[in-house]
């Protein structure tokens, strides 16, 4: 095993034995052995997150196990967000992104967040259990270019549509592009909503954003 997939593998292990005394420790140990910051996030913690929801699924971990998850990536966060910068590519706009209604998940959104600063978009984040009519409002405020929603749970996808509808209903709709992102996203999904383009993962969505910039 080389040196970086090792340092990788170690990452996600410490997030699936949530440990999170070593995870700052270990995300400056990648960074220093040369490992980009958002390879480490998502091929590194955010891999044993995998495991740790399929532990959840399998009964083995519970409620208490996926927080503690949730807060030792967000300590691994802490250490790597700085350092967010290896993404090439142009770009700038104002971007607002928030978790759909009735859905608490906001790493994986973060993440996404912190790659578009990095590009230096202007990011107006509404947080998580963001409803449509928050989004739709903020939408008419800002007059962002780009619209960003996420939603991790099967249940609370489909408030990505209603936001969609809404902004039509409003005469919104042309003046925002919409990405939608999250684990459970497809392409049917996407456009069956009337999304602009779908991510499952943040590297490929900020990709996507900065074509269109
Ligand atoms: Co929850 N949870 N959770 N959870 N949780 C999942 C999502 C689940 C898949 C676990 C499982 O059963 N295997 C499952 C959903 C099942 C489903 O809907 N089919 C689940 C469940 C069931 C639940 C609860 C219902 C549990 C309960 O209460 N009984 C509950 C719901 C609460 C709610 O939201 N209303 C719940 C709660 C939680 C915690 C709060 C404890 C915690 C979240 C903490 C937090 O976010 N602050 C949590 C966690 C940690 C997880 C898992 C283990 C990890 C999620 C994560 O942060 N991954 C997750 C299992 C899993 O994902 N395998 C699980 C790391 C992160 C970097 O990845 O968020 O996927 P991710 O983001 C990726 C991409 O998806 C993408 O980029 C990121 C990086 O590449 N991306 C975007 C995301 N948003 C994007 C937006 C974009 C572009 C890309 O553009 C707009």
């Amino acid at each position: 095993m080389s040196e970086r997939s090792e340092i990788l593998q170690r990452l996600s292990d410490a997030i699936v034995e949530l440990d999170i005394d070593a995870i700052p420790r270990l995300c400056e140990e990648a960074l220093e052995a040369g490992v980009p910051a958002h390879e480490a996030v998502i091929d590194g913690m955010a891999k044993g997150m995998e495991v740790v929801g399929q532990k959840y699924e399998d009964s083995e971990y519970y409620l208490a196990e996926l927080i503690m998850a949730g807060e030792t990536m967000k300590e691994g966060m802490a250490v790597l967000e700085p350092h967010l910068r290896a993404v090439e590519m142009k770009s700038a706009g104002r971007c607002v992104i928030g978790t759909v209604k009735g859905d608490l998940h906001d790493i994986g959104k973060n993440v996404f967040a912190s790659l578009l600063k990095a590009q230096n978009y202007e990011v107006i984040d509404l947080g998580v259990d963001v409803s449509p009519e928050q989004f739709v409002e903020a939408v008419r405020e800002h007059e962002p270019q780009l619209l960003a929603m996420s939603a991790l749970l099967t249940t609370t996808m489909g408030g990505m549509g209603s936001v969609i509808a809404e902004l039509e209903r409003q005469g919104l709709r042309d003046g925002v592009k919409v990405i939608v992102g999250g684990a459970p996203m497809t392409q049917e999904f996407a456009e069956e909503i009337g999304a602009d383009a779908v991510a499952t993962d943040a590297v490929m969505g900020v990709r996507i954003v900065s074509g269109w910039a």
